[in-house]
Order: structure tokens, then sequence, then C-alpha cells
């Protein structure tokens, strides 16, 4: 798979560029390739996603190191740029800033980083999400930028509005945040509608590029973001969605049937799965490689 000559430039074009951008989750090496092979421009590397896969709960059950090798094989898989959900840094900034530079040498191009503690909860379970104080965080925000500089883009997620705090703590976060040297900001909500992230964007005004994941306020046409001057949504965990319930029907299925003959026309051909992962090119190799006696 060619890979995008930098993928960091190419992740820091569309979040900068004028146009709303999208990006979609991946969770592993075949989410990745089925992603590009779809048309997106640019993954997200959701942990949610990547510890349903591993089959860990979104609360750092998954090491760090864990992550890391995930990311390396969906850049090897896809070629895109991804964008890592590095949760808070999985520690303090030493413990961010040592991620960081793993990611990049794994050919990661942004980290987002969360205003939280270690180990955090998933955003949408339960009610306790305790905030990281502003100035520890800005320094775990810091320690990344000095360590990776312009090679890596990094996204300071505010979870100000999940926590239950309202727009103000947010606006204040997402300046300390910005004068702390993130690229973008992604301001998350659980409500079912968009009006939070509207009145942040509005307040905002793009003083720094602004990140979304409307996972909760799915409803809303992506209008209403280019309207309101968002930069990228965030499509945050349907790969891995789709991928339960469409092996739970088929599990369901074989087990009651007996039989695999019903649901042949009902899941991939294995065709599909090697044009998919450039078997054509193994071959190809091989012929150019291989001895011919
Ligand atoms: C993820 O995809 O892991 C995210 C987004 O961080 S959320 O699950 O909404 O917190
Ligand atoms: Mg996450």
């Amino acid at each position: 798979i060619g890979r995008v000559d930098d993928p960091t430039d190419a992740l820091r074009r569309l979040i900068t560029s004028p146009d709303l951008s999208f990006l979609m989750e991946a969770h592993d090496g075949l989410s990745a390739a089925i992603a590009r092979q779809a048309g997106f421009a640019g993954l997200w590397a959701s942990g949610l996603s990547i510890s349903a896969s591993l089959g860990y709960r979104d609360a750092n059950e998954a090491s760090w190191t864990d992550v890391v090798e995930v990311v390396g094989r969906m850049a090897d898989a896809s070629g895109l740029p991804i964008l890592v959900d590095g949760d808070s840094g999985f520690g303090n900034f030493n413990n961010a800033r040592l991620l960081a530079a793993k990611l990049l040498q794994r050919g990661a191009a942004g980290v987002c980083l969360e205003d939280k503690g270690f180990p955090k909860m998933n955003s949408f379970v339960g009610d306790r999400h305790p905030l990281a104080d502003i100035d520890e965080f800005s320094g775990r925000l810091k320690a990344v930028k000095d360590t990776t500089g312009d090679d890596l883009i990094l996204v300071a997620r505010i979870e100000a509005l999940i926590a239950g705090y309202g727009l103000e703590e947010a606006l204040m976060r997402a300046e300390a945040y910005a004068a702390a040297g993130a690229d973008a900001i992604l301001i998350h909500s659980r409500k079912s509608v968009p009006d939070e992230i509207l009145a942040f964007a509005d307040q905002w005004q793009n003083k720094l590029p602004v990140v979304i994941v409307p996972t909760k306020y799915y409803k809303t046409p992506v209008a209403a973001y280019r309207d309101a001057g968002i930069s990228t949504v965030i499509w945050a965990n349907h790969a891995m969605r789709a991928a339960v319930a469409g092996m739970r029907q088929i599990c369901g299925r074989i087990i009651a049937e007996e039989s695999i003959a019903g649901i042949e026309p009902d899941v991939a051909t294995l065709d599909e799965v090697f044009r998919l992962l450039g078997y054509d090119e193994l071959a190809a190799a091989e012929e150019r490689y291989l001895p011919k006696h």
C-alpha cells in the first residue's frame, strides 16, 4: 500500500483547510484498509474501538504499547494519515511525550490527548469523569509539542462538557491548551443535540480549528457543521460497531442453521479480501524475486 508522502502534512491540511473534513474510525489493519478503499482521506484510531477489538474496556485496560502496535498496522495497511486517540496520555507529561514519540515512529500523523487522568473511562460510560488540572494538562501538551514538534499534529480534547461543566469552563480550557501549543481543539459532548458544541464554536471563533465527534448527536446534518465553521468530523466508532453487528448476525445464523450455505451471499467473498489486502502485489513480487526453477 502506498503511503501518502507526508502523513502529518496531509492531516494538517485536512484539519486546517476551510472545507469540512472527515476522519473515519479504524481499529486494526483490516478496518483501516476498508476505510481507505471507501475513499476516506484520514483515519481516527479510536481508543474505544481498539480496546473493543482487543477484548478490553475503554478504561486504559489496553496498554500504550498495545495502541502503538495497532496504529503501526493501521498505517501499514492503509497508508493514510492517522489521528490517534491517545486518551489522557497514559500518565503525566512524561508518559504522554513517550507515547507521542512512539506513535510518530510508527507512522501516526497526530495524537489527541484528553484532559482527564489515568486511567480514563469512556466519555459515554457513567458519570465519573474527573477533569485534569488545567496547568498540569497544559504541561502534558507542552511536553508533547517539545518532543514531536511539527512532526506530529497535537489535538487537545476538552472533556468539560462531558464532566458537566459549562461553556465558560470549556472556553477557558481551550484558551489554555492553545497557549500550550495545541494545533486543534476537540470539543466533546454527550448530548443528543449539537447545541453545546455549536455554542462553543460560535464563541471560540476558530482561534484553533475545531474537531467534533457526533456519536450522540448523530442526527445532525453535516451542513450544520459547515455553517458553524467546524474543521473536522470524526465518525468515531462505526467500523467497530458494524463489525460487532455483522459478526453477531453471522455467528447467530451459523449456529442456528448448522450450515454456512445460507450466509454465503451475506459475507465478503475471499476474492474481495485478497483484493483488499493486495495479494496481487505479492504474486508480482514472487515473479520478480523467487528463483524460476
Ligand atoms: C474514541 O473513539 O475512543 C473516543 C471518542 O475517544 S468517544 O468514545 O466518544 O469518547
Ligand atoms: Mg477514546
